[in-house]
C-alpha cells in the first residue's frame, strides 16, 4: 500500500483551531465549527450515536448500500478509482467494493492520519486486488488529488455529512470535488430527506443522552487543545428542528453567567446564552438535485428506502 500526505502539522493544526475557535466565539451570535466534535473520544461518540434506535440515517443508508452497489455494478462497466471524502472506519465502503468489479484504486481522505492508515491497512489485506492510497487531509478544503491517478474517479461520500455544509458551503464542496475528481467523473452521495419533525427530533436528543455528550465533548476538545477551561457540565444540549431552515440546530446553552479562557482571552457567557455547535440540512430530492446542479453535477440515479428516510444520490459531472 502507498500512502500520501497533505497534512498540517500539529503546532498549524493548534492555531488555526484557536483562531476558528476564539472567532465563533467572539461573535455575538457564539458558534463552533462542527468538524471539531472528532476528536477520538467525540469519534467514539458518534459510533455510538450510529448504533442508537433513534439515529435512523446510519443504519438507513447501510441496508440501502447492498443495492446500490449492484445497481452501481451494471453502470460502472470500466475500470475506476473511488475518492472517499471524510472516510472514517471505512466501514461503508465494503458494502460497495463486494459488488463492484471494476475497482482498481481506492482513495480513503481522513483528518485522522493514525486511525485512516490502520484501516487503510486493513481493507488493503480484505482486498489484495484493490490499491489503496489513503490520503491524510482535511477533506473541507479543497486539494488536488495526487497526479499518479490516471483512472475516471467516482466520489463517495456518504452519511449526510453534507448536511453538516450551510447550502452555500455545500455548493462550494461540491464544486471544488467538480474540479478535483475531473470531467467524466461521478458522484455516490447519501443525503438525508425531510420529514417528520418528531422523528429528526428524537434522532438528536437521544434518551440514553449520547447525543448531548457528544455536543458537550467539543468543550474538551477545545480545553485539550487551546488550553481552555471550560466546565462542559455547565453548559446543556439543545437540539431542535428549524422547518423553516430546514435543518437541526445543536447549541450548547450555558446554564449560568461564567468566564472562560482561551488561549490569552477570556470569553464571557451569560446565563441562559447559546452556542450553535452544529446544523444538519435535509433535502428534499428536489432540493438537493438543484444544489447539485448549481455546483457542475446532474442527476443520474437515485434511491429512496421504503419509508424515504434517506436519499442516496448517483451524480454525473456535467
Ligand atoms: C456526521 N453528521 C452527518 C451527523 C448528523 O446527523 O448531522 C452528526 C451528528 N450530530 C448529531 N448527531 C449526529
Amino acid at each position: 500500500m502507498q500512502t500520501s500526505q497533505f497534512a498540517v502539522t500539529e503546532g498549524d493544526f493548534r492555531s488555526l483551531f484557536i483562531r476558528d475557535v476564539l472567532d465563533g466565539l467572539q461573535q455575538p451570535q457564539k458558534s463552533l465549527p462542527s468538524k471539531y466534535f472528532y476528536d477520538s473520544q467525540g469519534s467514539q461518540y458518534f459510533d455510538q450515536i450510529c448504533s442508537l434506535n433513534e439515529y435512523y440515517p446510519y443504519r438507513t443508508e447501510l441496508s440501502m448500500l447492498p443495492d446500490v452497489a449492484r445497481d452501481l455494478n451494471s453502470i460502472l462497466q470500466d475500470p475506476w478509482e473511488i475518492v472517499e471524502f471524510g472516510a472514517g472506519s471505512l466501514v461503508k465502503i465494503r458494502l460497495l467494493l463486494q459488488q463492484l468489479d471494476n475497482i482498481e484504486h481506492y482513495v480513503p481522505i481522513d483528518i485522522a492520519g493514525d486511525h485512516l492508515r490502520q484501516a487503510s491497512d486493513r481493507l488493503q489485506q480484505e482486498f489484495p486486488q484493490l490499491t489503496v492510497l489513503p490520503i491524510e487531509a482535511d477533506f473541507t478544503q479543497p486539494a488536488p488529488l495526487p497526479e499518479t491517478l490516471p483512472l475516471p474517479k467516482l466520489g463517495f461520500f456518504p452519511g449526510s455529512t453534507i448536511g453538516n455544509f450551510s447550502p452555500e458551503q455545500a455548493q462550494f464542496f461540491l464544486s471544488n470535488i467538480r474540479q478535483s475528481l475531473g470531467d467524466h467523473s461521478r458522484l455516490l452521495i447519501g443525503v438525508d430527506t425531510k420529514k417528520d419533525p418528531s422523528v429528526l427530533h428524537n434522532a438528536y436528543n437521544d434518551s440514553m443522552g449520547v447525543t448531548a455528550a457528544f455536543n458537550r465533548n467539543i468543550l474538551n476538545h477545545i480545553n485539550r487543545i487551546c488550553g481552555a477551561d471550560f466546565d462542559p457540565q455547565a453548559f446543556a444540549h439543545y437540539a431542535f428542528y428549524n422547518p423553516v431552515a430546514g435543518r437541526i440546530e445543536m447549541h450548547l446553552i450555558s446554564t449560568l453567567a461564567q468566564q472562560v479562557s482561551i488561549d490569552d482571552q477570556m470569553i464571557a457567557f451569560s446565563e441562559g446564552e447559546n452556542i450553535h455547535t452544529e446544523n444538519s440540512y435535509k433535502y428534499t430530492p428536489d432540493e438537493f438535485l438543484a444544489l447539485a446542479a448549481t455546483s457542475g453535477w446532474e442527476r443520474e440515479r437515485i434511491w429512496l428506502d421504503k419509508a424515504q428516510m434517506f436519499s442516496v444520490f448517483l451524480l454525473s459531472a456535467r
